[in-house]
């Protein structure tokens, strides 16, 4: 059997590629302005066909969304089976296959792949695809499926849900009635295995002040709604920046990524939030989840992806011990560069700590490595893998005492409340409420773990950010030329200092980031290795931003 050409070379002529454009399979699938995607959401949706006809008819899941970005740029990434994220090695076939000019040229490009890869196309494709409410959504999914009507496969539309949800869908349609059985292959399914679990969790435990979640005017807004329905007797819950029909209102001044490079509240929350009340924020795909609290003299506190790291693993850690499985089951974090450099002290003080390259798939493979492995990106992006062993012990152990048997199931439920195939913010904030509620924390006793070091983000704009290469999980520059010891140099005047730079995966910029003991060095150093990558880069000195000094 071979490739459906003339169905193919006739929905493509409707999706033509535009000239000029570039499009690249980074870190969080193709990503750029919404109205430039239609041919590749065309083109993407005969790609998951035929990695479904790969995997001997597994179904692929396809998501919709440019999460924490702006409203008018829209995205689309690919799942594997078990609701993780592509392979890497079909990244670079997904970018070829996006960039080839003509619609002969694509199906030429297509005759080669299946050669190459091996795919017997005569196999069946199934996909599961989802969008989140950005108004260039509707059509991106047409274009979409007519992509999979391409390639005849089997297409199920999961409709407007967040991201977490669809590699949940992905990994229980793929394990249904097997071993692995991971729940029920619906949203309602979704909500009810973690609420139960939940629901279990917070059983004899005192009534919490109502958690305000600002839903970053996205899909969040209808997942968190959905699922408050489940925990009117656990968990009271107040939900702002839920307009997800008012034009360029998603993540604008609000959502998790705001709150994280603004360090600081949304505007939107200033009447809302009361002092020492618990919020967070989810990001427009609900991925992430940044919390916070207002003290007493109302100052703003931010407790980030590092923050819950540390609540979430220590919990995990408390309860292995309690049911007497340290020995079998080892805990161990992930984290990236990013990781406030207190926060990787911490840790590193007691548990294994491994710090991987930016990007979702290298935490998540590096977590994998640990009997419980506990990631999350600084921004608020993470989840805890079990392996299977692990999982199997821990609903095989029988306990010997009460104290034991207590324990044991608080980690049973745990492991249900977890969305493990990716970071997921509802599932994230379900877990540190349970450890807050078993700990009897407030935001303060969380917060006051570990002292955050100031720290500071900024972008950089550069001819070309390819030139940018890194070594060492992304801590230092090979290239460009001398730039890595001009920053060695710069940093060591700084107490404390720390500063590394690298081409981000989903931006056409160049991120610096700096810490250091006060808010004024990290500021100045930040900004100065700001102004060090710019003129390295080649930037023209008389448009350098004046805050690079
Ligand atoms: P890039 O643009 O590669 O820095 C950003 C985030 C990542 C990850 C991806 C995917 C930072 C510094 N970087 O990547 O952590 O979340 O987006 O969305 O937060
Ligand atoms: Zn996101």
């Amino acid at each position: 059997m071979s490739l459906p050409v003339n169905d193919i070379r006739r929905l493509s002529e409707l999706h033509p590629k535009p000239q000029h454009i570039n499009y690249q399979y980074g870190t969080a699938g193709f990503r750029t302005l919404g109205k430039v995607l239609d041919s590749v959401l065309f083109r993407v949706g005969i790609l998951a066909a035929l990695r479904s006809k790969k995997l001997d008819g597994k179904t692929i899941g396809v998501m919709v969304t440019a999460s924490h970005n702006p409203e008018p740029d829209n995205g689309v990434k690919l799942v594997d089976p078990r609701g993780e994220m592509l392979e890497s090695s079909w990244e670079s076939h997904a970018t070829v296959l996006a960039n080839t000019p003509s619609t002969d040229e694509f199906i030429s490009a297509l005759q080669d792949f299946v050669k190459t890869t091996k795919i017997d196309i005569s196999k069946p494709a199934r996909v599961v695809y989802a969008r989140d409410t950005r108004p260039s959504g509707p059509a991106l999914v047409a274009a979409l499926e007519d992509g999979l009507k391409a390639m005849s496969a089997e297409g199920r539309n999961a409709g407007v849900t967040t991201t977490p949800i669809l590699h949940y869908l992905v990994r229980t349609i793929n394990t249904k009635g097997s071993k692995e059985s991971y729940g029920t292959d619906t949203e309602e399914g979704y909500y009810t295995k973690l609420s139960s679990a939940f629901n279990k969790l917070m059983v004899g435990r005192p009534p919490r002040p109502p958690l305000v979640i600002d839903c970053a005017n996205g899909v969040g807004a209808l997942a968190a709604r959905a699922l408050s329905r489940y925990l009117v007797n656990s968990l009271p819950v107040e939900l702002e920046n839920t307009a997800i029909d008012t034009p360029g209102a998603l993540n604008n001044s609000c959502g998790a990524d705001f709150v994280k490079v603004n360090q600081k509240l949304p505007p939107s929350l200033t009447d809302v939030l009361g002092p020492c009340q618990r919020g967070c924020s989810l990001d427009g795909d609900a991925d992430r989840l940044i919390y916070f609290y207002l003290d007493e003299h109302r100052e703003f506190h931010m407790l980030d992806g590092d923050k819950i790291t540390t609540l979430v693993a220590s919990f995990i850690v408390e309860l292995v011990k309690t049911v007497g499985l340290s020995e079998k089951l080892k805990v161990g974090v992930v984290q990236t560069a990013y990781a406030n450099g207190s926060s990787t002290k911490y840790l590193s003080e007691r548990l294994p700590v491994k710090c991987v390259p930016t990007g979702v798939k290298h935490l998540h493979h590096a977590a994998e490595q640990y009997d419980i492995g506990v990631y999350f990106e600084a921004n608020g992006h993470g989840t805890v893998v079990f392996s299977q062993p692990a999982q199997d012990l821990i609903f095989s152990h029988q306990p010997s005492t009460p104290t034991q048997l207590t324990a044991l199931t608080h980690l049973q439920n745990i492991l249900n409340v977890i969305n493990q195939t990716v970071g997921d913010a509802l599932s994230d904030m379900l877990l540190v409420e349970v450890v807050l509620a078993h700990k009897s924390y407030g935001g303060a006793e969380w917060d006051s773990l570990y002292t955050d070091l100031p720290n500071r983000l900024v972008k950089v704009v550069v001819p070309d950010r390819n030139i940018f290469k890194t070594v060492d999980a992304e801590r230092r520059l090979v290239s460009p030329g001398a730039l890595q010891n001009k920053i060695d140099e710069l940093v060591t005047k700084y107490s404390e200092g720390r500063s590394f730079v690298r081409p981000s995966g989903t931006e056409d910029v160049v991120r610096v980031y700096a810490e250091a003991t006060t808010r004024r060095q990290t500021d100045d150093l930040a900004f100065r290795v700001a102004g060090l990558v710019y003129d390295e880069a080649g930037g023209d000195r008389s448009q350098r931003p004046k805050e690079f000094l």
